[in-house]
């Protein structure tokens, strides 16, 4: 039997042709990779010093302990807070990237960045307590970018890093105290994970997995700190109407692809490629430059400026195929390192531009904020050269899109609750959430995965939790998924939510003028953005005077893959949140390491990790969940 690999439609379209080219996709790799290791699928494979590799046997004939004497558990236990560490490192990286370039803004350093949304700025700057009266903006960049940078610098154990700080609930921030695991320099925590897992030290799961979520509270900080100060520089998303799949690709414009997850460079790339519009049309492009968005750098883009999205994390070869992008631009995470392969079968200039982040094969401009228009009109003038190589016969760009209404941040959801209720714009939210005609709310996020036919889980489960009264937000390429099957439309709304969420959908579209309903799912932006999830709930949370771990809220990776969703899951656990994993966590080898992130992390933190691998059962436990916390709340 031969298992589905994608339910997108263009790639139906697309591998017979990469097939008859002779490339080899994610698909090809991943069936050629069978079977896959069973002590790795359990975590039980340890390669932390030489004197390994050691493995533990399951089934209890073989060894039960490493060579240095670690159980399964201790092996567990480490590789998973090592997946956690990496994760942070991912995400606080970037955050670190946006922090210093808003430094620079302030100090006047940066001639291709501006701060575009004050008003962020200004709040920003309130949540972390920094005084603005009588200051100018770069003397508040400056003053947000300091307190920012202290998150990385602080020796203090005991003092939080300020944006975890500022952004929870006090209740939550308690009770992480009480457990010792708010970070206090994401630096450092991510460090002391790397050195407590050296060969020969931590030994301890419980203690192991507590130095594992205090990681992830530092992922969730880096997160929290990119996206505000990402919105100050950038612009806050608000709604806008756009296109999501292949499609978007066009047969007669400079076709870019943006790919990646880091908008410092996306952006420049945006505004350059309006400037040199006219060069493209003289290289004989007549729709001059089409820029478009792959993985979580296209959601950035998307959920500001509209740019539309070609593809999540699994279809990016796939981009390559249609034999129409003229450059992929990748800066930094998610990135196949096929690409540069794939690309040179047709005219494709692949871009990296990270010095960190190179690949072998592609073409490396070397992107520098201090010179950041150089660099992107390199970039750009490289895109106009390869479309003159480009090969008409070989294009094929499947005629698949779906329109998609994007960027919905936390202001501009909370703008269109205010057109129903000015003074109090949580209120209308409340309100039906404790009616019942809002169960409850769900956050979709994380990757695509080859374990999982592509975007089949997220969409089973959302037409499911839709029918039954879920409000969705997403995030990543799980936002991806709904955008390119048509989830993120009002018709979706009409035709999959429940009656009562199609009224309040409904009741909010159109009083926020959007003529109809709100879309059936709502796009907040990359995954560093899933912040702006918890911003809501923590917001409705302290509106009721409860802790996020009483809300009707659940969270869920279906597709799961990269190291960043093991540690945003674990955070999410970590503020409360029930969190669904809809593929499987390499743990299972330590029946403790199991119990501790499914069962014993509901006692201490109230959100646990769900397992379930079939959608529709996931969706179905999910709306348990959400019923057992309605009661809780008594509604
Ligand atoms: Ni999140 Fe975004 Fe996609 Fe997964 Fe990768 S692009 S940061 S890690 S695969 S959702
Ligand atoms: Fe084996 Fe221990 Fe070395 Fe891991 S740390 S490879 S279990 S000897």
């Amino acid at each position: 039997m031969t298992m589905k690999l994608s339910t997108d439609p263009s790639a139906a379209t697309l591998l017979p042709i990469a097939k008859k080219e002779g490339i080899a996709t994610v698909w090809d790799r991943h069936r050629a990779m069978q079977p896959q290791c069973g002590f790795g699928q359990l975590g039980v494979c340890c390669r932390i010093c030489w004197k390994g590799p050691c493995r533990i046997d399951p089934f209890g004939d073989g060894p039960q302990r490493g060579i240095c004497g670690a159980d399964a558990d201790t092996i567990v236990a480490r590789n998973v807070i090592r997946m956690i560490a990496a994760g942070a490192a991912g995400h606080s990286e970037h955050g670190r990237h946006v922090a210093l370039a808003l430094q620079g803004v302030a100090e006047g350093r940066l001639p291709a960045y501006q701060i575009r949304d004050e008003a962020k700025l200004r709040a920003v700057a309130a949540k972390l307590g920094i005084c603005t009266e009588g200051q100018d903006v770069p003397a508040i960049a400056a003053a947000v970018a300091k307190a920012t940078l202290e998150d990385f610098q602080n020796q203090d154990h005991d003092a939080p890093c300020n944006w975890i700080e500022a952004t929870l609930t006090k209740k939550r921030l308690e009770r992480l105290q009480a457990l010792h695991v708010l970070p206090h320099n994401i630096d450092a925590v991510i460090t002391q994970i790397m050195g407590r897992t050296l060969v020969g030290c931590d030994a301890d799961p419980v203690n192991l997995i507590l130095g594992g979520i205090k990681g992830a509270l530092a992922d969730f900080d880096g997160m929290c700190l990119a996206t505000e100060l990402s919105d100050a520089l950038f612009g806050s998303p608000t709604p806008v109407v756009t296109a999501a799949n292949l499609g978007v690709i066009k047969p007669d414009a400079v076709n870019i692809a943006v790919h990646g997850h880091n908008p410092l460079l996306s952006e420049v790339v945006c505004e350059v490629a309006g400037q040199m519009d006219e060069e493209a049309r003289k290289a004989g492009a007549k729709d001059g430059i089409n820029i478009v968005g792959i993985c979580c750098t296209g959601n950035e883009v998307m959920v500001r400026h509209g740019i539309p999205l070609a593809a999540n994390y699994l279809s990016q070869e796939l981009a390559l195929v249609t034999g129409a992008v003229d450059a992929m631009v990748v800066d930094v995470q998610c990135i196949m390192p096929s690409v540069s392969e794939i690309g040179a079968c047709f005219h494709t200039a692949v871009i990296t531009t990270m010095a960190e982040n190179k690949i072998p094969g592609a073409t490396h401009v070397d992107f520098k904020e201090e010179a950041a228009l150089e660099s992107a009109r390199r970039i750009v003038a490289t895109a106009i050269e390869a479309y003159k190589r480009r090969d008409p016969r070989r294009v094929n760009i499947p005629d698949v899109k779906q329109t998609a209404i994007v960027g919905f941040g936390v202001e501009s959801v909370v703008g269109a609750l205010a057109t129903l209720n000015a003074a109090d714009p949580l209120q209308p939210l409340i309100e039906n959430i404790a009616n019942g005609n809002i169960r409850g709310i769900a956050l979709f996020a994380g990757c695509n995965s080859t374990q999982v036919a592509q975007d089949s889980s997220f969409v089973t489960m959302a037409k499911k939790l839709a029918a039954n009264n879920v409000l969705m937000l997403a995030t990543g390429c799980g936002a991806g998924s709904f955008a390119k099957h048509g989830l993120m439309t009002q018709e979706a709304t009409l035709e999959y939510a429940g009656e009562s969420l199609k009224g309040v959908m409904t009741a909010i579209g159109t009083s926020a003028g959007l003529n109809g309903p709100l879309p059936l799912v709502l796009h907040m932006g990359s995954c560093v953005d899933n912040s702006r999830a918890v911003q809501v709930a923590v917001a409705v949370a302290d509106k009721l005077g409860v802790d996020l771990d009483q809300l009707p809220l659940v969270a869920s990776a279906p597709e799961a893959m990269s190291e960043k969703a093991v540690a945003i899951g674990t955070w999410s656990v970590a503020l409360g949140i029930p969190t669904h994993l809809g593929t499987m966590p390499q743990v299972t080898g330590s029946a403790k390491v199991t119990e501790l992130l499914t069962q014993t992390a509901k006692d201490l933190l109230g959100g646990y990790f769900l397992v379930e691998l079939d959608p529709n059962l996931a969706a179905d436990k999910l709306l348990e969940v959400i019923e057992e916390r309605r009661k809780g709340l008594g509604i």
